[in-house]
């Protein structure tokens, strides 16, 4: 395992050490502002960290076949931003077969092993099963603000709802279990993207049930969402490599039945235009956006995971 091989691996399996250098990169995007003022036309002074939530905010795509490739852009680009703040990150996943409140034989570091609770306010802070803030690491670094005046609601269409403002809390409960891995296998199998997409899909919304983030419109606020969704990624990449399916890397077959869709064939935003909601710097004073579509080589052909073929 070479730090800053850009390999995407179970998060427990990677040295403490490194787990430590992910959580300060994800802390130092809080720190990190795009141009603008709060109070321009399309907001400004966003930092790294809540463009994320404002991107999904605006154009999250649940419940169809764009749901996966894009959120595979989403998490691209958090771990491109991630890694211009520290090229030796990767965004490593949990496997969400795992109790990630006890995950067995872990790395604990100095060539132990041992149980792992990722919940902890050295990593990705609370994870009791009650509804409560995600508390430190991620409060002193103002993911949250209690007290902030003007702040981020959590009603996505309260006009006051401006993603350069801190939400006043950030909660989580963890309460339910892990996916038994006969449902992964079913991923796998799936013989046509639109099935295995459903599959997916459908384990990654219980998977949101266990480590509950608040609803799809504000979920992206938890840092813990990453490793989740990087996992979502890491199984659609692994049916994509399945023996026998060089298909599922071609940009006009890997969607299967479900390739005619206009959707999939439309951009992808907002990243290519900005133009939904305005979300800058893709829209707004900047129009930095490039069009391309769900087919684009770029979404297309999944990042290196430790399972994938020939990886490792
Ligand atoms: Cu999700």
């Amino acid at each position: 395992m070479a730090l800053g091989d850009g390999i995407r691996r179970n998060i427990a399996t990677v040295d403490p050490a490194e787990r430590t250098l992910l959580r300060d990169a994800i802390l130092k995007m809080n720190r990190t502002r795009w141009d603008g003022k709060r109070d321009d036309s399309a907001p400004g002074g966003v930092t790294w960290w809540f463009k994320q939530d404002e991107i999904h905010k605006a154009t999250h795509v649940h419940g169809g076949p764009e749901f996966l490739p894009w959120h595979r852009e989403v998490v691209n680009r958090f771990e491109d931003q991630l890694r211009v703040i520290d090229p030796r990150v990767s965004l490593h996943y949990w496997d969400w077969t795992q109790d990630p409140r006890s995950i067995p034989n872990a790395n604990l570091g100095n060539s132990h092993s041992g149980s792992l609770n990722l919940f902890t306010p050295e990593f990705m802070g609370y994870g009791g099963q009650a509804l409560k803030p995600i508390g430190q690491p991620f409060e002193d670094a103002g993911f949250y603000s209690p007290n902030a005046n003007p702040f981020r609601s959590d009603n996505a269409f309260d006009p006051n709802n401006n993603p350069a403002d801190p939400p006043r809390a950030v909660n989580r409960q963890v309460n339910g279990l892990p996916i038994k891995p006969a449902r992964d296998q079913d991923v796998l199998a799936a013989e046509d993207y639109a099935d295995m997409r459903e599959t997916l899909e459908a384990s990654h919304n219980e998977m949101h049930g266990f480590v509950f983030m608040g609803n799809s419109h504000i979920s992206f606020r938890d840092p813990f969402v990453f490793l989740l969704h990087s996992n979502v990624d890491r199984l659609f990449a692994l049916w994509q490599h399945q023996p026998g399916q060089p298909q599922r890397l071609d940009p006009e077959h890997v969607y299967g039945t479900m390739t005619g869709d206009p959707e999939l064939n439309g951009n992808i935003e907002p990243w290519s235009t900005g133009q939904v909601n305005k979300v800058r710097p893709w829209g707004g004073p900047e129009q930095v956006g490039i069009p391309k579509t769900y087919k684009d080589l770029s979404v297309v052909i999944p990042r290196r995971y430790d399972t994938n073929p020939g990886v490792v």
